[in-house]
């Protein structure tokens, strides 16, 4: 089975804008879109719409959405609408949601495992047509039930970083949805999704994993590199301490980004990131660098690779050099 592909848009753009990048994916070969969702940037179902009425066959769905500021029965109501909308093309993806943006809204995270194993199962009980009685310990359903029916399965890939979570979508889920670009990393995420596997007597070519990769590609190595350098302070500055420890990044680097972002210079966090920092989180170079980078996850275990931010530093022509000189090498 060839390497499957997809794209990471945050529709931070107007909806126009981000409809026609779309477009321009599934013209140059992509199978799947993946639209974030923060409350703080235009609403990712409303762009999913667009995008799927734009579209023939590209596979689109947030990527993710979570339980906690949109209840899983919305959820299976919206994504089947997609998937009708789209003729098919729907795919859910579903996190624990990210601590921060809730927290600006009062939300926290509680028992984010419970929430979402309670979410897929609602979800999918939903969408088999079920009136659904549910007493779990985050959500509580009293004879709930949808008016329509999805005519199509729906995969649910679950965004995972934990080993808990990890586990849980080896387990439930169609797909996992890891943000991540080193080998090392899958390593170590693939172990967790494989015991999830293994509880639920499913076989590994049931779980699609994906590689939510920060990507930088340019004809010019340095001039890709440069452009993932802010992408890659930030994630270096949320990373644990137990994963900057496994890529050697040193303190020191990692305490010059932390006070530069803490004082809002994003600029000086950015010229902190080291090579090492670079290698570890993300894929950056030129086209033929890329591909031999995800040669390497694809040899433990990564079925699919989804390019996220920043893409390169011209987002269009690297989407160009994306569809025509690394999809083109895995298929
Ligand atoms: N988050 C968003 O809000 N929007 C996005 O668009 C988005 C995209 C995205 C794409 C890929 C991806 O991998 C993640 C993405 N995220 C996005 C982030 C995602 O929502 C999560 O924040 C992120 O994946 C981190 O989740 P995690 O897998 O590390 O899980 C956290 C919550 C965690 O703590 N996990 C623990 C673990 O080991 O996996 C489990 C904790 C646990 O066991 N909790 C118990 C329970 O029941 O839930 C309760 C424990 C207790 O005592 O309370």
């Amino acid at each position: 089975m060839p390497l499957k592909f997809g794209v990471e848009f945050v529709p931070t753009t107007t909806i126009d804008g981000l409809v026609s990048s779309i477009v321009q994916a599934e013209n140059l070969g992509f199978d799947y879109v993946w639209v974030t969702d923060h409350y703080t940037n235009r609403c990712t179902y409303i762009a999913l719409t667009a995008a799927a009425l734009n579209t023939k066959s590209i596979k689109l769905g947030p990527g993710v959405t979570n339980p906690f500021h949109v209840h899983p029965a919305w959820t299976a109501s919206a994504i089947a609408t997609l998937n009708e909308v789209s003729n098919g093309r729907a795919v859910l993806g579903l996190g624990p949601g990210d601590r921060s943006t809730l927290g600006q809204l009062g939300i926290s995270l509680e028992k984010p495992l419970t929430a979402v194993r309670e979410a897929v199962e609602i979800i999918r009980r939903l969408w088999a047509g079920e009136t659904v009685n549910f007493t779990g310990s985050v959500f509580r359903l009293t004879n709930a039930r949808l008016s329509f029916k999805p005519s199509t399965p729906i995969p649910i890939y679950i965004g995972a970083q934990g080993p808990k979570m990890l586990e849980l979508a080896g387990a439930i889920g169609d797909g996992v949805l890891i943000n991540a670009s080193h080998p090392k990393d899958f390593e170590v995420a693939v172990k967790f999704i494989k015991e999830g596997v293994a509880k639920a007597g499913k076989s590994m070519d049931k779980v699609d994993v994906v590689a939510y990769a920060a990507l930088s590609v340019d004809e010019s190595a340095s001039k890709a590199r440069d452009a993932a350098k802010t992408v890659v302070a930030f994630i270096v500055a949320g990373a644990p301490d137990e994963v900057l420890e496994r890529h050697g990044i040193k303190k020191e680097e990692v305490n010059a980004i932390r006070n530069a972002l803490a004082k809002g210079d994003i600029p000086g966090a950015s010229k902190a990131v080291s090579d090492a920092s670079l290698d570890a989180f993300s894929i950056s170079g030129t086209p033929e660098d890329c591909v031999t980078k995800i040669e390497q996850l694809v040899k433990v275990g990564v079925t699919q690779f989804v390019a996220g931010s920043p893409l390169g530093p011209k987002k269009k022509a690297a989407m160009e050099m994306i569809g025509r000189k690394i999809i083109t090498a895995f298929k």
